[in-house]
């Protein structure tokens, strides 16, 4: 049975700042992830805030809204098979230092917090967070 799935992805300020996007999209797409839909935009410090609102009792939540606010991202929408879980296996773990071989954090992250990639982590959140970019 197919299940075709939307998630949304971040090329996060160290990874767009270092031109990486368009590797990262390669990686996208050799996995059989299309991309509906992307922008480059830089949000405010509030946006991150509200985006990043489920890790607010996080000691690092100041910090992730500073970086994820700090420069230019690309923001966009992956498509294909069990994209959600795709996407996350393709980017790696949080931590560039555990992730796997050939994953975009092991390829490309320089720290926990400079980690180059977001996707969504759930159907649920992959909704709430498409239509925060793209929906309003
Ligand atoms: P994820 O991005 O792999 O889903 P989450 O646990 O949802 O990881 O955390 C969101 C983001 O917060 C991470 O991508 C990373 O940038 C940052 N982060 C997570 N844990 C830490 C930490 O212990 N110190 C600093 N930043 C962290
Ligand atoms: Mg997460």
């Amino acid at each position: 049975m197919s299940d075709v799935e939307q998630t949304l992805s971040i090329i996060k300020p160290d990874a767009y700042e270092r031109n990486l996007s368009d590797k990262i999209k390669a990686i996208f797409l050799k996995n059989n992830l299309s991309i509906l839909n992307s922008k480059k935009l830089h949000i405010s410090k509030d946006e991150a805030a509200e985006f990043y609102k489920v890790h607010q009792s996080k000691p690092f939540y100041d910090q992730l809204c500073n970086y994820l606010s700090s420069g230019p991202i690309e923001v966009m929408i992956l498509e294909g098979e069990n994209a959600i879980l795709k996407n996350r296996e393709i980017m790696g773990a949080t931590d560039p230092k555990k992730a796997k071989d050939g994953t975009i954090r092991k390829l490309y992250g320089i720290s926990i917090d400079k980690n180059s990639v977001h996707g969504s982590d759930s159907a649920e959140n992959a909704k709430i967070e498409i239509s925060f970019f793209f929906n309003k």
